[in-house]
């Protein structure tokens, strides 16, 4: 089956950064199914209440463990976001970050220093990048071609 990939983005920490998502989730359809396209909609509107929020919650942690990937728009500060990447590092999942440096924000010690270079990579950008950042990704997630061997 095809690559089964999770975005995450800010929702309630703040829209402003809804079209840098879906230019993301765009390109991400070349590599996999995007299983939380809502993220990106620029529609989304929410009911608020806390039953809905359980629904959520759980519906989005049963996303995380299903997916193989996790890509994550980190430059609009989420706690959702934050909260999702962790409980992805404890399912030992491969995460890309992608901060914005252009925003001038710093970007938490706990995202850029949960940085191993392997399963847990945070990737400065700019948004005229994404596509290059995005294909460079996914093309290091490729195994290596084996080498005939005699
Ligand atoms: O704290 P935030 O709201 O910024 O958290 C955003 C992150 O949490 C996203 O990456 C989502 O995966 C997840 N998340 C937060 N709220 C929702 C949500 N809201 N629906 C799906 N995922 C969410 C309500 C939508 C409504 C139209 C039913």
């Amino acid at each position: 089956g095809r690559m089964k990939i999770y975005f995450c983005g800010s929702i309630r920490g703040g829209r402003e950064d809804v079209h840098v998502y879906q230019k993301i989730t765009h390109k991400l359809k070349d590599y996999g199914s995007v299983l939380t396209e809502h993220v990106s909609d620029p529609e989304l509107r929410e009911d608020g209440t806390v039953e809905g929020d359980r629904a959520i919650h759980d519906r989005d942690v049963d996303w995380l463990q299903q997916s193989d990937v996790i890509v994550a728009e980190v430059t609009q500060p989420s706690l959702g976001v934050g909260y999702e990447l962790g409980r992805a590092v404890d399912m030992k999942k491969k995460i890309l970050c992608l901060f914005r440096p252009s925003s001038r924000r710093t970007l938490s010690a706990m995202i850029r220093g949960a940085a191993d270079g392997e399963r847990f990579v945070v990737r400065d950008y700019s948004e005229d990048q994404v596509e290059q950042v995005l294909d460079e990704f996914f093309m290091s997630l490729r195994p290596p071609t084996l080498s005939w061997q005699p």
